[in-house]
């Protein structure tokens, strides 16, 4: 591909690729065979990386080894991976006890040794010497501070927590936690890393829990509080856990599956930063101190005393989630991804606040802080939001990211690739018409917020739809995809990952697609029993041609970018690695062009299709006649004269 010519500079969000090397096939190390290092590493070693192992001896490591050989086997046996692929994943885990030889040439570390802050600060005391200053360190702590962690280590910019949840292997959350002097860039380098790795990464502050243990481990704890009071059964405790959140296990059964005394260290740490609240229930030491599990199946179900149990693990939830936005450690967001993709709940806090009400959510707060008396202060963003009568909470799903006279609109629910829902739907038509009255706007960028466009309209969400539900939901995306087709500036889609049905419909109704290397493009509708709706036929058709829409439509065929390049539907492929940079530089460009004539001209572009040629060369002529009208006109021409650059108002 001709290189891009760089006009301007037009700041690219998050995921910066170009100056990254940390893609496959760098090596990383990772300190630690034990339960998280090995998943972990197996994580990577499947996403192409390949994979330095490092313990202490080689019992420990052949433990390592045994425990990544089981998760893959098991791969195996449930046909996600063929035993081709297992072996290519084993031949690139190299496993030793030499910490030299483990990071040298390395472009990431991972450290996730015993949860021990004096091991750790050991371990790094040792590593210091031996990585080079563009080598990032992360820890994979749980519950230490990671600026505490980073402290004496000589680049602390490159050092962060990169916190895996349990199995790591297969869990896909993972909390991104920057200290006090982390760099910026690194928390983006480790935000790409996590998607390449097929992770779904939340940023959260460096404060004690992060983000999700934060509200998880005192739910936990309070399931033992509960059951100290007798307020109801363990039975009780467990099903209410369950139903409340949508989870598979209950508060119980789930310290039994991954360790009693896991949750009991976990509340102490949280009870030192933050107080008595937080203190372990007396009954949880107990049970973690006799080494047994929850006997919860030896007692029954009360359903009299369920909605006791329901209020205190509601108020407590949304107690502490609503403090984590107001303290600036996660955004709602980040919280409602955490309990979704981390703990595989249904909701997240915030969604089940606001399908509540704020109101009700406030009263079942206040009345858990009362048993704590100064000690679980109530958000105040709460209180004033339940004020001034609001019902839910606002979570986005778009985010707008402005780079001087250029917009990024990224889609923003990675956890199910951009899958297009009703509110997204929504969300987008609201922030294109918001954008629609920003004067200084020249150019905008659709991307997704994560590598991935878009897999289509939500699948889960139309299998609950009746008729009328879907004519009013085929409408709704249309409504979107027409606010970006009449955008009055320039709209390009960037499509990363995947471009989907819905995902490629609305992609199509951007002034141009361009594509990054690996993206795959299709409209497969007709392989669930409905048809494009969103624009996507009658916008192809006139891009492409009857013949090649047809070819496409009725088969659902997965396109490659090349080959959606081949047939017209892509306007350029962009190398992987600077996809967002190359887009940047191409909104750059038309951003530093005459603003009027570049929004006359699309009008002339897209009016013109649906006119007579006659009409589409007289509309034409009179719009860029009106041109010379204007100050950009005498500015352009003046420049030229002049040999200097433009300097374009809009006017
Ligand atoms: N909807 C809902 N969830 C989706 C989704 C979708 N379209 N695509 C992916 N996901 C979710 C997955 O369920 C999974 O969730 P968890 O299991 O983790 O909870 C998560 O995203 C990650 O996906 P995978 O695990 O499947 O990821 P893989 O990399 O293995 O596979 C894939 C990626 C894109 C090949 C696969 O996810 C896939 O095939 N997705 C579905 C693609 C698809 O068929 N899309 C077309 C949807 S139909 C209308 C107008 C327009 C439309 C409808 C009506 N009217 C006018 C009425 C539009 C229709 C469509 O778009």
């Amino acid at each position: 591909m001709a290189r891009l010519r760089r006009v301007g500079s037009v700041a690219v969000p998050g995921l910066r690729t170009s100056a990254n090397h940390l893609r496959p096939p760098a090596a990383i190390a990772v300190l630690g065979g034990g339960n998280m290092g090995s998943g972990i590493a197996q994580a990577c070693a499947q996403a192409g990386f390949h994979l330095r192992v490092r313990d202490v001896d080689a019992p420990a490591l052949a433990r390592g080894r045994a425990l990544i050989e089981k998760m893959l086997a098991g791969a195996v046996e449930r046909r996600k991976l063929t035993p081709a692929r297992r072996d290519e994943v084993l031949a690139r885990i190299e496993f030793t006890t030499d910490l030299t030889e483990a990071v040298r040439g390395t472009a990431l570390v991972i450290e996730a040794v015993f949860e021990d802050e004096a091991v750790k600060r050991d371990l790094f005391r040792e590593l210091a010497p031996l990585v080079g200053p563009e080598t990032l360190v992360a820890t994979n702590t749980s519950s230490l501070s990671v600026t505490g962690l980073a402290e004496g280590f000589p680049n602390p910019g490159r050092f962060a927590g990169l916190h895996f949840f349990f199995p790591a292997a297969i869990n896909k959350l993972v909390e991104i936690v920057g200290g006090a002097r982390t760099d910026p860039s690194t928390l983006s380098e480790l935000e790409r890393f996590s998607y390449l790795v097929r992770k779904i990464p939340i940023t959260t502050a460096d404060r004690a829990g992060f983000c999700v243990n934060r509200y998880f481990v005192p739910y936990l704890n309070e399931a033992a509080r509960l059951a100290e009071e007798s307020a109801a059964s363990l039975a009780t405790i467990e099903e209410v856990g369950r139903e409340l959140f949508g989870a598979t296990l209950g508060p119980f059964e789930l310290m039994n599956v991954t360790g009693i005394p896991i949750a009991f260290h976990a509340e102490t740490s949280l009870y030192r930063a933050f107080g008595p609240a937080y203190a372990p229930a007396p009954r949880l030491e107990e049970q973690f101190r006799s080494g047994k599990p929850w006997p919860w199946k030896e007692t029954e179900v009360e359903p009299e005393k369920k909605p006791v149990v329901r209020a205190r693990f509601l108020g407590l939830t949304f107690g502490i989630a609503t403090r984590l936005v107001e303290e600036g450690v996660a955004t709602a967001e980040a919280t409602d991804r955490g309990a979704v993709v981390g703990l595989r709940r249904k909701w997240g806090p915030f969604a089940q606040l606001s399908g509540l009400g704020l109101g009700e959510g406030l009263g079942l707060v206040e009345a858990y802080a009362r048993n704590w008396p100064g000690n679980f202060p109530v958000a105040q963003t709460l209180r004033d939001r339940a004020a001034r009568g609001e019902r839910t909470w606002p979570l986005s799903l778009v985010r707008v990211e402005r780079s001087g006279p250029v917009a990024w609109v990224l889609l923003d629910r990675p956890e199910v690739l951009n899958a297009l829902n009703s509110e997204l739907l929504r969300q987008i038509d609201a922030t294109f018409r918001d954008l629609e009255t920003d004067p200084g706007l020249r150019a905008v960028i659709l991307a997704g917020s994560s590598p991935v466009f878009a897999a289509g309209a939500d699948i889960e969400e139309m299998s609950r739809k009746s008729l009328p539900e879907g004519i009013e939901f085929g409408f709704l995306g249309q409504r979107a995809a027409d606010r970006i087709e009449r955008f009055p500036a320039p709209v390009i889609a960037l499509v990363e990952g995947y471009a989907l049905g819905g995902g490629l419909e609305l992609a199509l109704a951007a002034d141009f697609v361009v594509a990054a290397e690996g993206a795959q493009l299709g409209l497969p509708e007709v392989t669930l029993g409905i048809h494009p709706g969103m624009g996507g036929a009658t916008r192809l058709t006139r891009l492409i041609g009857r013949a090649r829409t047809k070819m496409l439509v009725y088969t659902g065929a997965r396109v490659s970018a090349e080959e959606a390049f081949r047939l017209g539907v892509v306007a350029r492929v962009l190398p992987a690695d600077s996809a967002r940079d190359d887009v940047a530089a191409i909104a750059g460009a038309i951003a530093a062009n005459a603003p009027l004539a570049v929004r006359w001209v699309k009008q002339v572009i897209d009016r013109g299709l649906d006119a007579s040629t006659a009409s589409a060369l007289h509309l034409e002529a009179a719009s860029a006649g009106h041109t010379f009208g204007t100050d950009d006109r005498s500015e352009g021409m003046k420049a030229f004269l002049e040999r200097r650059k433009p300097d374009f108002r809009g006017k």
